[in-house]
């Protein structure tokens, strides 16, 4: 071989190396906030070695391994090596149960530390300095695990670590509304994950990378199905098939729970009822149960809703909620598992206010369900909206766990295209003051059960995943799985910690950028409120589907889906007034709340429409009128998009173009979208007002007809 053909070969080979290094560092989502990305600084005091402190693995434990030679090989550049014996610079996996390799005096006492927590310390064992991630259970030392290696990729240095986590709840579930079909009701990246098909034969790789996503994040349940549910689930072939997802799901420590449909007893039991107080139905569902639990016995419970938007319930038959969940609770309780049973329930013909209505129903029943039984709360009173106070229940029934609802998919926030960050709406929520009889209490105390003292708690997540590559729809949306993932470990966490940490897992952990994206990031969901809903406006999405705005429907089947039974729009006046002269739904709140929201000048300007209604021309606390107020919020709206939008563009070359292009096209389509929600909404309202525009705004871009011909009879995501 000549000299020159040896370096043409070279050549060819660098080339080859080349595309071989783009194809393989490919960014499109899939790998979440697992990318192992190599830090800009290289984390001092990384292990060079992995050990286990005990001679066998639990399949926990070695998901942990697995874990630590993935990322170590990615983020330093070389596989941690696994030995068996303590040297210097080793990285220890210990938990209660796996300790015999470790000095007896060197084993902290993980007992103490409860079966999900974890400590991480630096210390000295033989003269050797080593790294211990200490769990209270496998499972603790696998979020241990978890939080060691998102510090190494963060660049952080863990030269001298003395640190842990327990988790504030104990439930911490996703709440998939995926249909047998593979259709996912609100869903907006693609199908639903679950290959009912397929299964239980074909065991997708992808549900190993799904919970791995999910335990990373303190995630421990899953409820595969939709909560208007489909009795088929719980027939015996599907349920090989659910056992099958069990078994891939129980070493990262997530539980499968399964909805409930109320009627099942009926549909495929072959009986005349559903009466819960009815033996033979009794006897159904305790036989049900058994069978589940004999194929799944970690099987975590079910998630129920009754009597609300057409699902049967325990009313049917003249009982109540709670004797419906006691019912379930009694079955599933031999085996350990518990029933959450939602409290989202409105009544078509029910004249009162829809938004005052789970609390009429729930609040009398407090004391009255089975120790097994969570009520799973909505964050808000009406249903997931970019902005809602917190629902009136948190607080008010003690004798109850409650568990908290949030909906990560964004139904009311511009589905998966729109750029808006969740966390900001969580963390309101959870840290408004709920004021029981006790004095102030953050939400977030009823969450964890620290409030009334309750052993059982929890947080569920709509989930927002699918068949898309990158899981969410858009990579953005993927901090909301994230997010929901923090916050259900920890109700008290801060928004924008939490999105510092996704931001440097996601996009690296340069500080400029970090901090650029993060921006983006606390700024997105209140320009959503402001293009979408400002002013304490609601509800006013189009029909059915929930995509772009439609203020002017006011005649469907049912008043309480209608936008305008939400603002009432008239000449003179826009609001609800829900104050004692209106529906009173402001009497469901303590004081102070009800004092400062139930009057017109202490209610800030954010949920100002939601209590009250006022004139157009009702002076706002800056001087404007209410109607030039509303006027610029929607232009401060889009003009926030705008903004985002620019942000986003500065940083092009300093995030991969894949998702920088990704990111820029949604974007637009936002940008696009939200000055079709400011001019349609504007246009509508001038037709109710005839007022003029402040000065200097633009007038809509088209008239009212053409918004209101706009059609979307294939919009994604709708209930079928
Ligand atoms: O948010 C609304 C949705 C319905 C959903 C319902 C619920 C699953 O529009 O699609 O049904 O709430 O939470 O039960």
């Amino acid at each position: 071989m000549t000299p020159g053909s040896l370096r043409l070969l070279a050549c060819a080979a660098l080339l080859m190396a080349g595309s071989i290094f783009q194809a393989a560092s490919a960014e499109d989502g899939y790998d979440l906030w697992l990318r192992y990305a190599k830090p800009v600084h290289k984390p001092a005091g990384a292990a060079g070695h992995v050990m286990l402190a005990c001679e066998e693995a639990s399949p926990t434990l070695q998901a942990a391994l697995d874990e630590v030679s993935t990322a170590s090989a990615s983020v330093l550049g070389k596989t941690m090596r696994p030995t068996e014996r303590i040297r210097g610079g080793t990285l220890i996996l210990a938990s209660e149960t796996c300790r015999d390799r470790l000095p007896e005096d060197k084993a902290p006492d993980m007992a103490a530390l409860g079966p999900e927590a974890y400590a991480l310390k630096s210390m000295k064992v033989n003269g050797r300095k080593v790294t211990l991630v200490a769990g209270g259970s496998d499972i603790g030392t696998l979020y241990g695990t978890f939080d060691y290696l998102r510090r190494l990729a963060s660049g952080e240095d863990v030269s001298s670590l003395d640190t842990g986590s327990t988790p504030a709840t104990k439930l911490r579930l996703l709440n998939h509304w995926d249909g047998l079909d593979r259709h996912v009701e609100r869903g907006y990246a693609g199908q639903s994950i679950w290959d009912w098909h397929r299964l239980p034969d074909y065991v997708d790789p992808r549900y190993t990378d799904y919970a791995r996503a999910n335990a990373s994040i303190g995630i421990n349940g899953v409820s595969l199905t939709n909560v208007n549910a489909n009795a088929l689930v719980l027939t015996e072939p599907y349920l090989e098939k659910v056992a099958a997802l069990a078994d891939v799901f129980r070493p990262y420590g997530i539980r499968v729970y399964l909805t409930a449909r109320f009627s099942a007893p009926i549909e495929i039991g072959g009986l005349e009822t559903a009466d819960p107080l009815d033996a033979d139905v009794q006897a159904w569902w305790k036989g049900k149960a058994d069978e589940i639990y004999a194929k799944v016995p970690d099987f975590g419970g079910f998630l129920v809703k009754a009597n609300s938007e057409g699902q049967p319930g325990p009313q049917d038959y003249g009982r109540s909620h709670a004797e419906g969940a006691d019912m379930l609770a009694a079955a599933v309780d031999p085996h350990g598992g518990i029933v959450m049973w939602r409290a989202f329930v409105y009544s078509a013909e029910e004249p009162e206010d829809r938004v005052k209505q789970a609390y009429t129903e729930f609040k009398p029943l407090d004391g009255t369900f089975a120790d097994n039984v969570l009520v799973q709360v909505k964050n808000g009173p009406l249903d997931f909206q970019p902005r809602e106070p917190f629902h009136p229940m948190f607080g008010a029934m003690p004798e109850t766990p409650l568990m908290m609802e949030f909906q990560i998919t964004k139904e009311y926030l511009g589905f998966s295209t729109h750029l808006a960050y969740l966390g900001t709406l969580w963390e309101e929520v959870l840290e408004t003051e709920t004021f029981t009889a006790e004095g102030g209490a953050p939400v977030a105390s009823v969450i964890d059960g620290s409030l009334d003292g309750h052993a059982l708690s929890g947080m569920a997540g709509v989930a927002n995943i699918g068949t898309d590559r990158n899981w969410s729809g858009s990579h953005f949306d993927q901090a909301n799985w994230y997010a929901f993932g923090r916050f259900a470990w920890d109700p008290h966490a801060s928004a924008e910690d939490i999105a510092r940490d996704w931001a440097t897992l996601t996009f690296g952990d340069d500080p400029d950028l970090v901090s650029e994206i993060v921006s983006l990031m606390m700024i997105s969901r209140e320009a959503v409120v402001d293009y979408m809903t400002p002013l304490g406006l609601t509800h006013l999405m189009g029909t059915g589907h929930h995509y772009g705005p439609a203020p002017w429907v006011d005649d469907l089947g049912r008043a309480d889906w209608t936008p305008y039974y939400y603002h009432r729009a008239t000449q003179d006046a826009i609001g609800f007034d829900r104050t004692a002269t209106g529906s009173d739904a402001i009497a469901q709140y303590a004081e102070p709340w009800q004092e400062t929201w139930g009057t017109l000048e202490t209610t800030p300007p954010e949920l100002l429409l939601w209590f009250h209604r006022v004139g157009w021309d009702h002076e706002m606390p800056d001087g404007e009128t209410l109607w030039d107020s509303l006027v610029h919020h929607y232009d401060r709206g889009c003009a926030r998009v705008v903004q985002m939008q620019r942000h986003w563009a500065a940083l092009e070359g300093r995030v991969d173009a894949e998702r920088f292009q990704q990111v820029s096209d949604f974007l637009a389509i936002q940008r696009q979208e939200a000055q079709w929600w400011r001019d349609a909404s504007i246009a509508y309202w001038q037709s109710i007002n005839g007022l003029p525009l402040p000065e200097g705004a633009a007038a809509p871009e088209h008239d009212l007809a053409y918004y209101k011909a706009l059609s979307f009879p294939h919009a994604p995501g709708q209930g079928h």
